[in-house]
């Protein structure tokens, strides 16, 4: 008889299921699980706080299309992580967070232990599933299953509890039941009826639109969908994370026309795209109240959501998309000239007008000027990875860079959440290994900065950009008391590149549209650590960014 324990059979679990890397923060009860995933050939990537290490397992999910993994200890160091379980399952990002726990026992009897918390309970909320494994000998069955729930259907975040009693725990090797998950998320085929009623509509349509969303990117159908695009000269809307699916530069490309798209489209084919708040939830004024919507989707339960579903597609986008593809030979689709050539004036006017902010030199810096730069930079580098987040910092960036891959830009998602920004850079260059480029609002920074440290640890290219106008959102606004910072005020006369300077990275600072292009040129050519703070105006930007009107009022201030 040959013996092994929990902390063996979860390492070699996570290897038989090709998983390469973990991602986490090491404590009681799972330290030795990381030194043991280490020695076993797995990557270990140790941050400086959960949150930051579940996003990255999070981005990791959404870059590879297998789930990310993240470890944590109990208690607290679980609840730290669950922020990033909790966006994973929203944003659709395959992860399994995997926590070690305290003694069942004492924990079930609220005794008081170490780290004492219900965190399957908690999990349960918060996440597409919550296991807990209370044998060793089930370990490759709960594994397995963790896996296969996080990546199939749509993908989400799924909590697995290992109470340190099962890794202590040992057994005969021959007992162990490890399993390999074949297929991990199958091909869901549309059905005929429905590939047919979407081509008919489309080929009726006189002002078509397909909004490609960062589930379309997810599915990795890049050519299956180019060709739809392309066979059916239908003008397309990348979401913010789907952009690259096609390049920012395409003719067909209504990006520069949103609004007009928009309000004016009467068939609208949503792929991997939700009517969501970020879509105006389908709704008047931004859209026309007669649009009908065609969505392809794997989870059925997501049609009519906002809108009434005119034809709905239920299955993988790879397989539906080749199916719309292969029926336009019988239901040949071509858009209307007059709509294409519409978006495409509008598109024209609207670069122009862009142009001139992009470039214009003036000091102090405007978030426009800074991203002038920014992409004039970047050009020369369409292999990185942008990683984006602020309110006026990704307003401004998601329409200015200009992306040319699918799946190199990652940002604040569909839950709108600050402290994604070095988490999805640090597994972006982990898993990529191209630079990366992260361009931070100083709000947004703050609540992942201290993760420059891992930057510099491992030695990653990534330069981080805060674009520092002093404040959330911006930094001028007056304490009426004149006591104290007002609630929007950050340090206007920070310079963040201190920070990184202690670690070993380099630190810029920057007042100047030339001096900014010339530090992010030195960096990105460094392949090295860096990191930029950008003088902004303290008057740049607006409250909320877009969503100014979602601040509720009262009575008037
Ligand atoms: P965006 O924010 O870019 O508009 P969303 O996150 O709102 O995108 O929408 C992504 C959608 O894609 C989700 O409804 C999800 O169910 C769906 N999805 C994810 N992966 C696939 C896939 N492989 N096939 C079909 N639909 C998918
Ligand atoms: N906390 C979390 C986790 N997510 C949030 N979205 C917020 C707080 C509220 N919030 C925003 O919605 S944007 C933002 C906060 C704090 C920061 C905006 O300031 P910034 O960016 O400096 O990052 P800009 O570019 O100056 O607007």
């Amino acid at each position: 008889m040959t013996e092994t324990d929990g902390f063996h059979l979860v390492v070699d679990a996570l290897r038989l299921n090709d998983v390469e890397t973990i991602y986490g923060v090491v404590g009681i009860p799972i330290t030795d699980l990381a030194r043991l995933a280490q020695a076993s050939g797995i990557r270990y990537i140790g941050f400086r706080h959960e949150s930051a290490a579940g996003h990255a397992a999070a981005a990791a999910g959404f870059l590879t299309q297998k789930p990310g993994v993240l470890l944590t200890v109990s208690g607290p160091g679980f609840l730290n992580g669950m922020v990033a379980l909790a966006n994973a399952t929203v944003n659709c990002f395959p992860m399994v967070h995997i926590g070690g726990s305290s003694d069942r026992a004492l924990v079930d009897l609220q005794r008081g232990d170490y780290e004492e918390l219900d965190q399957l309970a908690a999990a349960k909320q918060h996440a597409k599933a919550a296991l807990r494994i209370n044998r060793a000998e089930d370990i490759g069955r709960g594994i397995a299953r963790a896996l296969r729930i996080a990546a199939s259907g749509r993908p989400g975040g799924v909590y697995l509890d290992i109470p340190a009693a099962v890794l202590a725990q040992t057994l005969d090797t021959a007992d162990a039941g490890l399993w390999k998950i074949t297929d991990p998320a199958p091909r869901q085929l549309p059905a005929p009826a429905g590939v047919s009623a979407a081509l008919d509509l489309l080929a009726a349509a006189q002002r078509p639109l397909i909004v490609l969303g960062k589930g379309a990117a997810y599915a990795r159908a890049d050519d299956s969908i180019r060709g739809l695009v392309e066979r059916t000269g239908i003008p397309f809307l990348p979401m913010s994370m789907a952009k690259g699916l096609l390049p920012d530069g395409h003719p067909q490309s209504a990006a520069a026309a949103r609004s007009l798209a928009l309000k004016n489209a009467d068939v609208v084919l949503l792929v991997g795209a939700r009517l969501n708040w970020l879509l105006a939830h389908g709704a008047a004024p931004q859209w026309s109240p007669d649009a009908q919507f065609i969505q392809v989707d794997i989870d059925p339960g997501e049609f009519d959501s906002n809108q009434p579903t005119a034809v709905p597609l239920a299955g993988d986008i790879g397989s539906v998309v080749d199916a719309l593809v292969d029926g336009l030979d019988d239901h040949p689709i071509c858009c209307p000239r007059d709509w294409r050539d519409r978006l495409t004036e509008r598109t024209r006017v609207n670069d122009a007008a862009m142009a001139a902010r992009l470039s214009a030199d003036v000091v102090p810096m405007q978030f426009h000027n800074a991203f002038g730069a920014i992409k004039e930079v970047l050009a020369g580098y369409p292999q990185a990875y942008v990683v984006n987040e602020g309110a006026n910092t990704l307003d401004v960036g998601r329409n200015v860079v200009p992306m040319s891959l699918p799946r190199h830009r990652l940002d604040c998602g569909t839950w709108g959440v600050m402290g994604v920004g070095l988490g999805y850079a640090i597994a972006a260059a982990v898993e990529s290994g191209q630079p990366v480029v992260a361009v931070e609002g100083d709000s947004a920074f703050g609540f992942s900065g201290m993760e420059i440290e891992t930057i510099c640890r491992y030695g990653l290219a990534v330069t981080v950009v805060i674009l520092n106008n002093g404040g959330v959102y911006r930094g001028d606004e007056l304490d009426p008391t004149g006591s104290a910072p007002a609630p929007t005020v950050l340090d206007a006369r920070a310079h963040h590149e201190h920070l990184i300077r202690a670690f070993g990275g380099a630190g810029y600072h920057v007042s100047t549209r030339s001096e900014l292009k010339g530090a992010l040129a030195e960096a990105m050519a460094s392949g090295r650590p860096a990191l930029i703070d950008c003088e902004l105006d303290i008057h740049a930007g607006t409250e909320s960014g877009h969503l100014t009107d979602l601040n509720p009022k009262g009575l008037p201030r």
